[in-house]
């Protein structure tokens, strides 16, 4: 992609945490969206995005 290099200040959301990603992705997977069996794995992911500039 040709913005990837314009942005290498700030990285695309989808270019970081990608093992909280992954990690959040796989808990909610195996335990259903509605599971709070994830809830530490998604704040850890969330948190990891805020200290990239991204609220989500
Ligand atoms: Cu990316």
């Amino acid at each position: 992609m040709s913005e990837e290099k314009k942005q290498e200040s700030k990285p695309k959301p989808c270019c970081v945490c990608k093992p909280e990603k992954s990690a959040r992705d796989e808990c909610l997977l195996i335990n259903g969206v509605d599971s709070p069996k994830c809830e530490p794995l998604i704040a850890a992911y969330k948190t990891c995005m805020k200290g990239f500039g991204f609220e989500i």
